[in-house]
């Protein structure tokens, strides 16, 4: 049984030290497998182009929290995403710092500044801005949890209606009342057929006007001309996105130059090396144990 990882160096040196430290014998990269069959787990985000050169592969574990990229592992592999509290803070933090920006009108003061332009905008309290969040797993949690600590409304919307105590959560039966209740917009569900272009014109349409839109799931959820289109009419004010459509954005994209809107480029988390490596050692335990692995995904569901 040994973990191969693809990754870059400065990841190697810090999942090396760590597996050493466990005795778990542990290939760094492809290039040093010198017996492909021992290979049992395979960590990475970007898996080897061939995975049929690891006849006895049980296991992948994704080093990020979303999966959608490897849905199309072979049969009988089981994919796991990595469980880390340091990369849901991470985003947790993205989300909170997006949401206060949009709130306080940010775009538009760092629009004005370039134009040399002092001019005050009224100032309204969170309190008086209903946050909406779809996807109240281990992030929209946290999310929701920060939002709330700073006086904002928040609810939640998930597939089943589940998610924390203490907030209100919203079912598939419950969409409508929901978007028409969320001032600010947070998208952190998963990538599935079912959210996939989930960010759309009707979407929009049902949102109070003049809404925001917080985006740090994944771009295909994201119908970025829906989006122009919702900025254009006044159903969306304004909007941070993490994550795009398509990613990367070319250099000309409109989102870029449009001061309505705030990119980054899919940075709300980047995985911590040594957490990661602890936490693909707690499956390595596990599958030695004959034990449940952490992080299971329901490939079925996609997440
Ligand atoms: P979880 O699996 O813990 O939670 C997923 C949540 O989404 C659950 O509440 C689930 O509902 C809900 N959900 C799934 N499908 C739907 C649907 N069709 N409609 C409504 N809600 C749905 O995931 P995490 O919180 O850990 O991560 C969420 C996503 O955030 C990741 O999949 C990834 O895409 C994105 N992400 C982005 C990062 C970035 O850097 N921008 C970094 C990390 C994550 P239910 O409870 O009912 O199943
Ligand atoms: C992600 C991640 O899922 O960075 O986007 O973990």
């Amino acid at each position: 049984m040994a973990l191969l990882l693809t990754s870059t160096p400065e990841r190697q040196v810090v999942w090396r030290a760590a597996f050493a430290a466990a005795g778990e014998p542990f290939f760094a990269s492809e290039a040093e497998v010198t017996d492909p069959g021992a290979v049992t787990q395979i960590a990475c985000w970007t898996p080897p182009a061939d995975l049929s050169r690891y006849p006895n592969l049980d296991c992948v574990i994704c080093v990020g929290a979303g999966t959608d990229h490897l849905s199309d592992l072979p049969e009988g592999v089981t994919l796991v995403r990595t469980l880390s509290p340091g990369l849901d803070a991470m985003v947790r933090d993205w989300v909170t710092m997006a949401a206060l920006c949009l709130h306080r009108d940010l775009p538009a003061y760092v629009d004005q500044a370039r134009r040399g332009a002092w001019q005050a905008r009224p100032v309204r309290t969170a309190r008086s801005r209903r946050v909406g969040i779809m996807g109240m797993g281990r992030i929209g949690a946290l999310a929701a949890e920060s939002l709330r600590s700073l006086g904002f409304e928040v609810e939640g919307y998930s597939r089943s209606g589940r998610g924390p105590g203490g907030i209100k959560v919203h079912g598939a039966d419950g969409i409508g009342a929901f978007l028409a209740r969320s001032d600010l917009l947070v998208c952190l569900m998963p990538l599935t057929d079912q959210t996939r272009g989930a960010l759309n014109d009707a979407l929009f349409a049902a949102l109070p006007p003049g809404a925001m839109l917080v985006h740090a799931g994944r771009g295909a959820q994201l119908d970025m001309d829906a989006m122009r289109r919702a900025l254009d009419a006044g159903h969306l004010s304004t909007a941070m996105l993490d994550v795009t459509n398509p990613e990367p954005l070319p250099p000309d994209h409109w989102a870029w130059t449009d001061p309505r809107v705030i990119v980054t480029p899919h940075v709300a988390a980047q995985t911590d090396a040594a957490d990661g490596a602890a936490f693909a050692l707690q499956v390595v335990a596990a599958a030695r144990a004959g034990m449940p692995l952490p992080g299971v995904v329901d490939r079925g569901l996609g997440y």
